[in-house]
């Protein structure tokens, strides 16, 4: 039903993590009324972001994502209220910085990212995308616990 928390996957790209935006931003996130229900920080490798990013493969910006992608640690989060996906999407911001500080000012993307690219901070887009990614960064961690941890995903 309506009430029923859902879940989404919200990362702290490269630029947030060496930006010192971490804290700023949980901050955020716990005063919107989400709860953290894990959070790993994890270097990517390129091979990573490929997978992660498969459907920007053939975009002229993919080598240079892959490149910003795996230039620091990573912090990702699984995040979970009523209508986490979209509410999450909407306190990031418009995907380009620079348009966010015109249209949003008060989005995440806006205070804390610089462009197109260097955005800060990543939120997955559907509920397909969200079930994807949380099992992207949290299958394996799941795996050897028999029952419970997998079965919330
Ligand atoms: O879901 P979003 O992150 O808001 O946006 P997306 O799925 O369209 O793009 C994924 C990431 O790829 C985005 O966060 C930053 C990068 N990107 C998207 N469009 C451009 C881009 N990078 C560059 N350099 N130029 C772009 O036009």
């Amino acid at each position: 039903g309506s009430t029923e928390k859902e879940k989404t996957l919200a990362m702290v790209k490269p630029d947030g993590v060496s930006g010192n935006h971490t804290d700023g931003i949980k901050n955020v996130i716990l005063e919107s009324g989400f709860s953290i229900c894990r959070e790993m920080i994890v270097h990517l490798s390129e091979e990573s972001v490929a997978l992660f990013y498969a459907e920007h493969a053939s975009k002229s910006f993919f080598p240079s994502l892959v490149r910003y992608m795996t230039s620091g640690p990573v912090l990702v989060m699984v995040l979970e209220k009523e209508n986490a996906i979209a509410d999450w999407r909407s306190l990031i911001g418009p995907t380009d910085a620079l348009k966010a500080k015109v249209t949003h000012p008060h989005s995440i993307r806006a205070m804390c990212g610089l462009d197109a690219e260097k955005n800060c901070v990543h939120g997955s887009d559907s509920p397909q995308s969200a079930e994807r990614e949380i099992l992207f960064f949290f299958k394996e961690m799941s795996s050897g616990r028999v029952g419970t941890k997998h079965d919330e995903l």
